[in-house]
């Protein structure tokens, strides 16, 4: 096959209904990243977030969709917006939606590196709800896809992606959030001579970061959200990569919660069959710089910001340069 011409098949669950294209969910994201990077450096995180969440919500609500979110910003009594279970739009597609509308709002809140807005969109029965906890993962990119295992022992799991990338484990760029829950696996790492890049947040950003080729990111693991994970495992099947996953409860009210959605048993790995079973679509508009995704720039008369649609029914992945003109036409000429 020479071309992508041959549409995909109509996800399970959307027979009949006008699909909404992927690139119709831009503005949701970028009008995400447009409002929080206003509060970058202000050293205040909730404004950050909410200025993200009511950008996402309103542009969310306008869009043809009957969309359903499986993964936001809380539940209904902690939430007033974007919360787990409130349906958005004006009726259309059913979908389900999975938001982290800032991922990284204490990047934001320093001015630090790597804050994006992001947002899956599934059809119905797409996307895991996930109970909000910890969750041991491990994301690589397609050169390794199927060839890891979250379970085996980090010096073959190094050894293996470093044969996947025709290199040595020296040679390799390991992301590991920097938390004191890390240190033993840090040390490790270090020992088996691997590099290590540590970062204070944002690990769906990174593993993104991995399974894109020229970002010098080979692999992300350790343990971060849950939720952060059902996002990310979208985001890699879009991107031919691969997540293996557990569910790691921090105390027995956890671990009581996790029988409710059947995942008690702790050692199973979830993979993106789990946790994202029908993502049809992919989104995240940069807020700060970072490896993969240029953040948000302002000018005197509009703005330019830089996004990722990873869109599985028109098998396409875009990187898209936007600029945002906040008056009719443009008081100075369109920058390359
Ligand atoms: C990670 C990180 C997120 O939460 O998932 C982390 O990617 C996990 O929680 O950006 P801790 O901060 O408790 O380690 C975030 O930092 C978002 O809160």
């Amino acid at each position: 096959m020479t071309t992508n011409d041959v549409p995909a098949p109509v996800p399970a669950g959307l027979e009949g209904h006008e699909i909404v294209p992927a690139t119709d969910f831009l503005r949701v994201t970028e009008q995400a990243a447009l409002a929080s990077a206003r509060w970058v450096g202000q050293g205040d995180r909730h404004a950050a977030d909410g200025a993200a969440v009511d950008a996402m919500r309103a542009e969310f609500s306008a869009m043809p969709i009957t969309g359903e979110v499986i993964i936001g910003e809380g539940e209904k009594d902690e939430a007033p917006e974007l919360y787990v279970g409130e349906v958005l739009g004006t009726g259309g597609m059913p979908c389900e939606i999975a938001v982290d509308p800032l991922e990284g709002t204490d990047l934001v809140a320093r001015g630090d590196a790597g804050a994006i807005a992001v947002c899956v969109i599934g059809a119905p029965g797409g996307v895991m709800a996930a109970p909000d906890m910890y969750m041991q993962k491990l994301c690589v990119g397609a050169n390794a896809k199927g060839r890891v295992d979250i379970a085996a022992p980090i010096a073959d799991t190094l050894d293996t992606i470093a044969r996947c990338y025709d290199r040595r484990v020296r040679d390799l760029s390991v992301v590991v959030l920097d938390r004191p829950r890390h240190e033993e696996m840090i040390e490790e790492i270090r020992g088996l001579g691997a590099r290590i890049k540590l970062i204070p947040d944002g690990d769906i950003t990174a593993s993104m970061s991995a399974a894109v080729r020229g970002t010098g990111d080979h692999v992300y693991m350790g343990i971060g959200g849950s939720t952060e994970g059902v996002i990310t495992a979208a985001a890699l099947e879009c991107l031919g990569g691969e997540i293996q996953a557990r569910m790691w409860p921090k105390d027995d009210a956890q671990r009581e919660r996790l029988k409710a959605f059947g995942l008690e048993d702790t050692e199973r790995v979830l993979t993106a069959r789990d946790l994202a079973p029908q993502p049809m679509y992919v989104l995240a508009t940069g807020v700060t710089d970072g490896h993969l995704l240029k953040g948000v720039r302002y000018f005197s008369d509009g703005a330019r910001t830089h996004s990722i649609v990873m869109d599985l029914q028109s098998r396409t992945v875009r990187f898209v340069d936007t600029i945002h003109m906040f008056s009719r036409t443009p008081l100075r000429e369109i920058r390359l």
